[in-house]
Parts: C-alpha cells; sequence; structure tokens
C-alpha cells in the first residue's frame, strides 16, 4: 500500500506525468508497482460500441497497484481507499471492486499462466465520475500481474484483455474507448482512436491548452445506467437500416447521413435520433482532430459544444447538472468548449481551456457550481497524461 501511494504521490508532484521513479525501499523484495490514468473524451461519445471515432485524454490521476508474486495462486488484494482486502482463488467470482481484478486475471490465464500475487491498489481518479476508473483499475492490475508472472503484452492486447475482462466478467457492453485510452494515450496528447481498425494516432495537445474536469457528483454506474439500453438500441436500429435500405451494413460506422435522410421515414423516431448522433459526432471527431492538428482551438470547442447537444437531444445520456456544467463552462471566459464525457447519467463535464486562463476559469466554475450544478460538485485542471506504465519504466 506504502508503495502504490509513493507512486501517486510521485506522480502528483511529476512536471512531466509520463516519468516518474520513486525510491527504492530497504526490503529487499521491492514490489513492482503499475499506474493506468483515467480519461476524459474530448469528443466522440457512444460511439465506439458502433466501430466509431472518438478523441480521448488520460489524465494525470491514476490507479497505482503494487505487486509481489506468491508460491501459490492466490490473489490477495488490498484495496487501500476502500480499506478493504480480498483473498481470490482462480474460480472466484466476487462482486465489488475486485470483480474487475478476477476478471483481468482470469481472460490473462487464458493464454498462459498467471501466478499468485499480493497486490494493493490505491488511486487518485474519482469512481462514478466518468473518469473510467475502472479501465485504469483492469490495466494497472493487468500491467502488474503480467510483470510479477514474468510476462508481457503489447499494450493494444492488453486493452483488449482488459476490455473482454469489462464485458464477460463485469457485464457492461462497452466499446473500446476506455481501455484503449488508457493503455495507449501519450503524455501531451489526445488520442485520435479509430474503433473499427483500432490504429491510434497521437494528437499534441499543444503549449498553452488547459483542460478542466467538473464532476458533477452525481455517480453514474455503468452496470446500473440505461448504457446497456442505448448499446441495444444502436443494434436495433442498425437492423431496421439494413432492412429497409436493402444494405449490408457491418455497423453504424457505414451509415452517413444521406442513408439516414433517404430512410428517415421508415425508422422509429427514438432510432432515427440514435443513429443521427452517431454519425454526425463522428464527422465531429475528425473535424476536433483536424482542428487540434491545426491549433485551431476555437473549433475544437465548437465540435465539444455541438457533441453535448447530440448527446444530449438525439442520444438522450445527459442529465440536468451535466447541461449546467456544460453551460456554466460555455459562459466562463477563456473556455473553447465543453460537453459531457464518459458514459453519461451523472459524471462529469469536460471544458477546453486557453492555458493563460485556465486558473481565472477553475476559479469562478469552482465559485458557481455548488449552486449552479449540484452541492457535490467539484472541479479540477489536469494535463494529458501517458498510458499504463510499469514506474521506473520510460
Ligand atoms: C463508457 C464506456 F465504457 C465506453 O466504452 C464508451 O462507450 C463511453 O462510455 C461513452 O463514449 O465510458
Amino acid at each position: 500500500v506504502e508503495r502504490s501511494k509513493a507512486a501517486l504521490a510521485a506522480l502528483r508532484a511529476a512536471d512531466a506525468p509520463g516519468s516518474v521513479s520513486i525510491s527504492e525501499p530497504t526490503a529487499s523484495a521491492a514490489p513492482t508497482v503499475a499506474v493506468a490514468p483515467g480519461r476524459v473524451n474530448l469528443v466522440g461519445g457512444h460511439t465506439d460500441y458502433n466501430d466509431g471515432l472518438c478523441l480521448p485524454m488520460a489524465v494525470d490521476r491514476h490507479v497505482a497497484v503494487a505487486a509481489r508474486p506468491r508460491d501459490d495462486d492466490l490473489l490477495r488484494v488490498r484495496a487501500a481507499d476502500f480499506d478493504e482486502t480480498a483473498e481470490l482463488a482462480p474460480d472466484d467470482d466476487p462482486d465489488g471492486w475486485a470483480a474487475y481484478v478476477a476478471a483481468v486475471a482470469r481472460v490473462l490465464r487464458e493464454d498462459d499462466p498467471v501466478g499468485g500475487a499480493d497486490l494493493a491498489i490505491a488511486s487518485d481518479v474519482p469512481t462514478g465520475a466518468g473518469l473510467s476508473s475502472s479501465a485504469a483499475l483492469e490495466l494497472a492490475v493487468g500491467r502488474a500481474l503480467l510483470a510479477v508472472s514474468g510476462r508481457d503484452l503489447p499494450a493494444a492486447d492488453l486493452a483488449l484483455a482488459c476490455w473482454r475482462a469489462e464485458r464477460e466478467g463485469v457485464g457492461v457492453e462497452c466499446g473500446i474507448l476506455d481501455q484503449f485510452s488508457a493503455a495507449l494515450c501519450e503524455a501531451d496528447s489526445a488520442l485520435f482512436l479509430d474503433c473499427r481498425t483500432r490504429e491510434t494516432e497521437s494528437v499534441p495537445l499543444g503549449d498553452g491548452v488547459g483542460v478542466l474536469v467538473i464532476d458533477t457528483g452525481v455517480s453514474h454506474e455503468l452496470t446500473e445506467s440505461g448504457y446497456n439500453d442505448r448499446v441495444r438500441e444502436c443494434a436495433a436500429a442498425l437492423d431496421s437500416l439494413r432492412e429497409v435500405a436493402d444494405r449490408d451494413l457491418d455497423s453504424l460506422r457505414d451509415v452517413d447521413l444521406a442513408l439516414l435522410d433517404a430512410h428517415a421515414d421508415a425508422l422509429e423516431p427514438i432510432h432515427r435520433r440514435r443513429v443521427r448522433h452517431v454519425v454526425t459526432e463522428n464527422e465531429r471527431v475528425r473535424r476536433a482532430r483536424d482542428a487540434l492538428a491545426a491549433g485551431d482551438l476555437d473549433r475544437v470547442g465548437d465540435a465539444m459544444l455541438a457533441a453535448h447537444e447530440s448527446l444530449r437531444d438525439d442520444y438522450e445520456v445527459s442529465c440536468p447538472e451535466l447541461d449546467a456544467a456544460v453551460e456554466l463552462a460555455a459562459e466562463t471566459p477563456g473556455v473553447y468548449g465543453a460537453r459531457m464525457t464518459g458514459g453519461g447519467f451523472g459524471g462529469s463535464a469536460v471544458a477546453l481551456v486557453d492555458g493563460d486562463a485556465l486558473d481565472r476559469a477553475a476559479r469562478e466554475i469552482r465559485a458557481a457550481a455548488p449552486e449552479r450544478v449540484g452541492p457535490d460538485a467539484d472541479v479540477f485542471a489536469c494535463r494529458p497524461s501517458a498510458g499504463v506504465r510499469l514506474v521506473g519504466e520510460e
């Protein structure tokens, strides 16, 4: 626990969150420590499970997992923030936070052995805030377990293993956004992610750009929310479109506005709205990627604001607190744009801010948030961080 907390403290204090080391403990068997970041998604909400495009950024909030091998096949896991310990045999199927640990170990064991380990988890990624604390936990546990088992996997393969763990082990029908963000984001950059080809491209954020998280304090839980309903609505809308358009469509990625408009009247209104969001959101991701690469932050901000409207009106995954957070950010001087981030139904909004105005914007939003957004709202700046890694590893 001390070691994973030391890693978090070092990351918080570092100038460049990509590279930290912590001093060696005096005990001979120093535990290995893996860290993985949370994320915000600048544009590209609910596109990932439709084979679409996203533009996330890892944040400098992490889950740290310290690991030491054991002689048996047990995982003895201490979750410092919950003050709980779980002891997991290979076939155990626990609930709560331990479900993520057990599911990752189970998927990794399918290829090659994963040895028993003592694990200590500490985190400064807020939970239930839409910042993907669960994917950060999965990736950090996965990287730590591989390390103590003398194994390694390319980051994208580890991300896919963790994605399967979340779907099969925890029951969220999520896409790959969160696990790929926690695995493949690079420091100082956003990540353009094509969920169909799984190709990625780092897009530097540029100097002088700030990012603010406005956590509404309304907790969201993907397993309990309407998330899986949206996944099913998209699948049903795709089936209807295939039928009415008599076209062989693999996913909503194959739909454009011309095709949607030509058959809109034949679709149920709810399906029309869901498809319109996905199609226009993919376009906004392309626009935002190009604008970010060109340093045109006004255009990135416009894409974020339009994305929020689409998620609110067509996709119906926002909530009054998220709408208020985006509205508050948008009227604050220095803010280019803002939108809800993550699955929705609570959680956080993300705002892109002129770096020179960041401190003032944060102060103003923080001062107004309790009344405008909610009593438990929290506002903090974050920097683009690197994906999962072992501490001390460059
Ligand atoms: C959640 C899911 F886990 C992601 O896969 C993604 O769909 C996101 O919501 C919405 O873009 O974080």
